[in-house]
């Protein structure tokens, strides 16, 4: 699977990123609830350094609830400079809260309560940091799409309250998957361009991850007979799905490209539950 990915634009946008950091007082690190660890760019470390860190869950609402709790604790770690919190961009959840962590990782400056804190929100591509920011300030999805690369430039402050302003930044990826894994998690969940990617490859990982941790839910969202699910011959299962889907082409084929899409857009949709495709 080709998975290395990393357009012209994002050496654009890690120059532009570096170029504005000034701007800001903290960062606020937007992670998939979903995938909390795949979604970490270790490119952010080296570009931040020890600037206050907000580490923000979002999509908090497609994430399976308990093991997203489980996340948010093994992510505060014993760092007074880092505050965690879940969110939201859909439904509004803790979107407040993520204005007093903001507050709260300035409370020593020697303007703190005198001026807005000033934030660039930075993380992979489709992580949602677009929608964030739309939300807290009410422009509504001006410059979200469910697809990666949306966002091109590093934004003007944005005005969210009289204690907060924030800086959009485009998602960045980093040059190398050490752990293909990673790679493959974002490419389940539309992080990468699905259109430089193998579908089916990705599909069939994505049956994989819910074959092993919601094997049930798997079952009942796609209609599976146990027979049809015992064997875990997972591009099988694929073929399989898109028949039950009418994904047919001439000669009673299963247009397997198809079904891939189907198969794609029902994970990231939520469609079969809610879901971490990673543990802590
Ligand atoms: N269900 C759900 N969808 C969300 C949430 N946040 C964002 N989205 C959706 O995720 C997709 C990507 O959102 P964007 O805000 O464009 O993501 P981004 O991080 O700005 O992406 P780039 O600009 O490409 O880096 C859109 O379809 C949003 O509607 C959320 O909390 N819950
Ligand atoms: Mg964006």
């Amino acid at each position: 699977m080709p998975l290395q990915w990393f357009p012209g634009h994002m050496t654009k946008a890690v120059r532009q990123i570096k170029e504005n950091l000034s701007r800001a007082d903290i960062v606020i690190e937007v992670l998939d609830a979903r995938i909390p660890l795949s979604s970490r760019n270790p490119m952010i470390d080296d570009i931040v350094g020890k600037m206050p860190r907000l580490i923000v869950l979002n999509k908090a609402d497609l994430a399976d609830p308990n093991v997203l709790a489980q996340w948010e604790k093994a992510l505060v770690g014993d760092n007074p400079n880092v505050q965690v919190v879940q969110i939201s961009a859909k439904t509004g959840k803790n979107l407040p809260q993520l204005i007093e962590k903001a507050k709260y990782l300035c409370r020593n400056a020697s303007w703190a309560g005198r001026r807005a804190v000033r934030a660039m929100v930075l993380g992979v591509p489709n992580v949602g940091k677009s929608a964030i920011i739309n939300y807290l300030s009410g422009r509504r999805s001006r410059n979200v799409e469910n697809r990666p690369g949306v966002t091109r430039g590093v934004s003007q402050s944005i005005k969210i309250s009289a204690s907060l302003k924030v800086i959009d930044t485009p998602g960045i990826l980093w040059h190398k998957f050490e752990d293909q894994a990673v790679g493959e998690k974002l490419a389940v969940l539309g992080s990468i361009n699905d259109e430089i990617l193998f579908r089916e490859d990705i599909a069939v990982k994505g049956l994989e991850y819910f074959y092993h941790y919601y094997p049930k839910k798997l079952q009942e969202r796609f209609n599976l007979a146990p027979e049809e699910i015992s064997d875990g011959d997972l591009y099988k299962m694929l073929e399989t799905i898109g028949r039950k889907r009418g994904c047919l082409v001439s000669g009673g084929t299963v247009d397997t490209e198809k079904a891939a899409r189907i198969i794609l857009t029902e994970v990231r949709d939520g469609r079969i539950c809610r879901f971490c495709l990673e543990r802590p």
